[in-house]
């Protein structure tokens, strides 16, 4: 095949301005003096296209050429965010395209607030799969994400009254100038009906056949992934369903108009929406027919390629690695099972053993509630196959660890894919485990936890399988995009090397004590600051300082994160402001944001509890602005590019053991905040990068955590020997922050004297002394910069590039 000369970058601002003229009237169909913005926009990142495209079917038959190993990254969530920054500043034509723009009198700026964010996931675990997509383009592995085109994204939040209000997001009203329709690239995805044996000889059943009552069409959509300086582009496959017959015409015909569109509403529900919960029960049969439909879909899309290259199978697991991020597309390992021998003939114990070489699973949370698993009748009714080839490998399962003669009842019973306890259960977790050759956690922290924990019998079982891969961020859109004025420091610091090579960061840190750097640091980081104020201003109505120091909660609303904990400190901030005005008191804005489960009662209660409390405080009088308390609506993507910069402490403040990793902390620090956090996640490991003396640590470890929930923990004493806390409670409780619904959070403050499972009061001394602290710190300024400064040059190992080093390296063995 012929290798097309890609377009060229180099372009210069006139010749892109007249392809873009080109690109508005010839593809858009308008002309320069009746263009809207969005006419622009769509025009402009046209231009930019075609030179993607060239660069992505290079890709593409350079991997194919080359016979090289590709991976498959299946997950039910991509937080992508804004493209076009993304590919104009990944292609470095970021400058050229504003002055073409200039050329034609368009404001790059006013037409890239235009662009929808991608919000097809919740929060961390999708943010990874997008970081990982721009990763593996830019570190070169030949890769392909899959996941399902959501019509409506990630909710869009507004406040009311103080409020969680949830309202659809409809990122394709314009269009999506960035995805191609694959028509021809559709697969039947089957639900229900039964299973017949075919073939019986002797008795024996030598196949299964599945004869499913219900057929959607999966219509690829695909978006290309632009890698650093555009060397690789990737793709980023998305599923949409469609009906087989998109209208039932005897139906139609005999006068039942709305039963003619049965089928097509059905089939239209399984793409359309995101479910908006993270971390937190599932239990729709829609949302398993949504990871059955993307699971099957992409399964036959890798076999008909591999098909089509190879002409056999049997290689599938050396040229690919199927990548499960979390349990959501875990039903692969028996879909997969069920296409090798239902369909492609082979044996069973043959296909068990390509699918465990073929597939790798990333566990991303511990929390119990979150572990998915499926009652057996539904399991049952919509994927009858399914079920049967999931009690068969259970038996394997179960008689290989008796054999063993390592285990008692209570163990096989937690190994068993099948919860036999209360209603039975199809345990996702488990299954994902055993059709994997590798399982991985997601900080060093977390691995351990999971093997001491949720994973200890099957590790015990296979003790090989168990592995850390601790998360990363990619810098391009975490420093390079979103933080334009330190990055150009660094650069002007250390040389352009950091770019291509983001070890090289760490040079910077012989510029932390560099008194002319410092100051550029500090105004660089002003400057970010006074954009947050803006948007503040503009979107709350709040007005904030930007000398105060800046500091950020921002993640999604959920009770192990404990924005409780910094809201209650909040508060007793507060008091102590009024009742020692003469204090010399550090002038300080606390920023929320993030959203709520919808179903989450007590997460939407937090939020209104931030709301109330940021009232009553800003209005005060008394308080002199010396504490500001902002709830910034609608967190998403985009916002966390414009808070992330402007940060001077990250709040990681989740009860020690219970966030797996966090990638809002290495954002942060990356930044230059400071972080004031527990020993959870990967903050143990930033610990040990940056430094003891550069991060506010505090609180109970996991351990200890453990042992005082185990020992009995009486959370009622330790407020009693709290007066600040005990004050704070009161007030809330009692309250002072909703006085037209006193009662308002009893319940909540109740839940902490009768149990905190979260250990709220347990830790809260210990916060508030840190936070005061962070405010010794903060008042010897050229120190706090200096420790800002080493944050940022020692988090060079948390790129997303070293991780899908590590995870090419060492579980897809892919070379990079
Ligand atoms: O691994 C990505 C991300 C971690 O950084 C967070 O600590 C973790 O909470 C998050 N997990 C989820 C799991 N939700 N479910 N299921 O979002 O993953």
């Amino acid at each position: 095949a012929k290798v097309v000369a890609p377009m060229p970058l180099d372009v210069t601002p006139r010749e892109l301005a007249d392809e873009i003229l080109k690109d508005l009237r010839y593809r858009v169909g308008k002309d320069a003096s009746v263009a809207t913005s969005y006419d622009w926009l769509a025009a402009s990142i046209k231009a930019v296209r075609d030179r993607i495209v060239d660069r992505w079917i290079n890709s593409t038959k350079q991997a194919y050429e080359a016979q090289a190993k590709r991976v498959y990254y299946l997950s039910l969530e991509f937080l992508i965010g804004r493209l076009m920054r993304d590919a104009f500043s990944n292609l470095g034509m970021m400058e050229t395209i504003r002055e073409a723009l200039e050329l034609l009198d368009v404001d790059l700026d006013v037409i890239a607030q235009l662009e929808p964010d991608a919000a097809l996931g919740n929060g961390g675990l999708g943010r990874l799969a997008a970081c990982f997509m721009e990763s593996m383009a830019t570190v070169g592995v030949p890769s392909h994400g899959y996941g399902i085109r959501y019509v409506n994204g990630m909710f869009r939040q507004e406040i009311s009254d103080g409020q969680q209000v949830e309202l659809p997001e409809t990122w394709l009203d314009h269009g999506n100038p960035w995805e191609f329709e694959r028509r021809e690239r559709s697969f039947e995805i089957g639900f229900g009906g039964s299973v017949e044996a075919a073939e019986v000889q002797d008795g024996l059943v030598e196949r299964h056949v599945w004869k499913p009552s219900e057929h959607v069409l999966a219509v690829a959509y695909d978006t290309p992934v632009v890698g650093w300086r555009g060397n690789r582009v990737n793709t980023l496959r998305l599923w949409s369903s469609m009906p087989v017959d998109p209208i039932l015409l005897d139906k139609f015909n005999a006068g039942d108009h709305v039963g003619a569109l049965e089928e097509s509403n059905k089939a239209d529900a399984l793409s359309r929406v995101l479910y908006p919960a993270d971390s937190h029960k599932a239990g729709q049969e829609l949302r398993l027919r949504q990871e059955y439909f993307f699971s099957s879909a992409s399964l036959q899309d890798i076999l008909q390629r591999h098909l089509s290259q190879y002409g056999e199978l049997r290689s599938l697991p050396d040229k690919a690695a199927i990548h499960l991020n979390d349990t959501h597309p875990a039903v692969s390992v028996v879909e997969l099972m069920r296409l090798l021998i239902d369909v492609h003939g082979i044996e069973f114990d043959e296909a068990w053993d390509m699918t465990k070489r073929t597939f790798a699973y990333t566990n991303h949370t511990l929390l119990p509630e979150a572990l998915e698993s499926w009652p057996v009748p539904l399991f049952e009714r919509l994927l009858p196959r399914h079920m049967q080839l999931v009690y068969e490998i259970n038996a394997q399962i179960l008689l290989e660890a008796r054999a063993t003669g390592n285990f008692d009842d209570g163990q096989i019973s937690r190994i068993s894919l099948i919860q036999e306890d209360g209603e039975r259960r199809v345990r996702m977790g488990n299954l994902a485990f055993v059709g994997s050759h590798s399982i991985n956690g997601v900080s060093a922290l977390h691995t351990d936890l999971m093997k001491e924990t949720v994973f200890a019998d099957l590790h015990k079982l296979y003790p090989d399988r168990i592995n850390n891969k601790t998360n990363g961020i990619t810098p391009r859109r975490w420093l390079f995009q979103c933080n334009e004025g330190l990055t150009g420091l660094v650069r002007e610091a250390i040389g352009a090397r950091f770019l291509d090579d983001f070890e090289a960061l760490a040079e910077l840190d012989k510029f932390a004590s560099d008194k002319a750097f410092v100051e550029k640091f500090a105004a660089a980081k002003r400057v970010n600051k006074q954009r947050l104020a803006q948007v503040a201003a503009e979107r709350l109505g709040v007005k904030v300082d930007p000398s105060a120091l800046f500091d950020i909660q921002i993640k999604r609303i959920h009770e192990y994160k404990r924005q409780l904990l910094n809201i209650i400190e909040a508060v007793a901030l507060y008091d102590q402001i009024r009742s020692h005005p003469e204090r010399d008191w550090v002038p300080r804005v606390k920023f929320f944001g993030g959203k709520a489960a919808p179903s989450y009662y007590n997460a939407k209660l937090i939020i209104r509890l931030i709301n109330d409390v940021a009232k009553v405080v800003n209005r005060d009088p008394s308080v002199r602005g010396l504490l500001k308390i902002a709830f910034m609506p609608n967190y998403n993507v985009s916002l966390a590019e414009i808070m992330m910069p402007a940060a001077d402490l990250s709040e990681q403040i989740s009860t020690a053991g219970m966030e797996a990793s966090g990638t809002g902390n290495m954002k942060f620090a990356l930044n230059g905040a400071l972080t004031i956090g527990t020993l959870d996640g990967a903050n143990v490991e930033m610990q040990e990068h940056v430094g003891e003396d550069n991060i506010l640590i505090f609180g109970l470890t996991a351990q200890e955590v453990a042992e005082r929930r185990a020992n009995g923990y009486k959370p009622r004493d330790v407020i009693e020997s709290s007066p600040e806390l005990s004050q704070a409670l009161s007030a809330i409780s009692s309250g002072v922050f909703s006085p037209h619904e006193p009662g308002r959070y009893r319940e909540l403050i109740d839940g902490i004297y009768n149990s905190d499972w979260f250990m709220v009061a347990a830790d809260f001394d210990s916060y508030a002394a840190t936070q005061r602290k962070a405010d010794v710190w903060w008042t010897d300024s050229p120190l706090w910069y200096t420790k800002a400064i080493h944050n940022v040059a020692r988090m060079a190992w948390f790129s997303s590039d070293r991780t899908i080093r590590e995870y090419a390296r060492e579980i897809w063995n892919v070379r990079v």
